[in-house]
């Protein structure tokens, strides 16, 4: 088995979880927030068989998009620079870890 972790854009996430339920993948939805913008994002996590891991990462891939948003350099630091020019960071579609699970159980 595989354990898919899935950090997708909060505006991806209705269409993203939708097609999951279509596809009867089992998924747990996160509200997570993201280090650099320290801004929402949403958490996937998905335990599949080895050979359903390709149909989820086409599914993340149609569902989510690049969008770019602006970034001011220490927003929401202690020491943030209110001069600091804003600059554009491109986020997304997704960012996927596929791992080796040693064991699935529920209890
Ligand atoms: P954030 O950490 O809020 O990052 C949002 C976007 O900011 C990133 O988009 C990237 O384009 C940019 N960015 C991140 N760190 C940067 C830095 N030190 N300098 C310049 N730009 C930077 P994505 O790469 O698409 O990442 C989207 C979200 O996925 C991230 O939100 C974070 O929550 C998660 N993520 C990305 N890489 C990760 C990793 N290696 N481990 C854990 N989470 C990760």
């Amino acid at each position: 088995m595989k354990m898919i972790v899935a950090i997708v854009q909060n505006a991806d996430r209705e269409n993203l979880t939708a097609a999951l339920l279509e596809a009867k993948i089992p998924h747990t939805r996160l509200n997570t927030t993201g280090g650099f913008l320290r801004a929402g994002n949403t958490t996937l996590v998905i335990g599949i068989e080895d050979d359903q891991v390709d149909t989820v990462l086409g599914i993340v891939e149609k569902s989510c998009k690049e969008r770019e948003q602006l970034h001011r350099p220490g927003h929401g630091a202690l020491h943030a620079d209110a001069y600091a020019a804003p600059a554009k960071v491109l986020i997304g579609g997704a960012t996927i870890f596929v791992m080796n699970l040693d064991q699935f159980r529920k209890i």
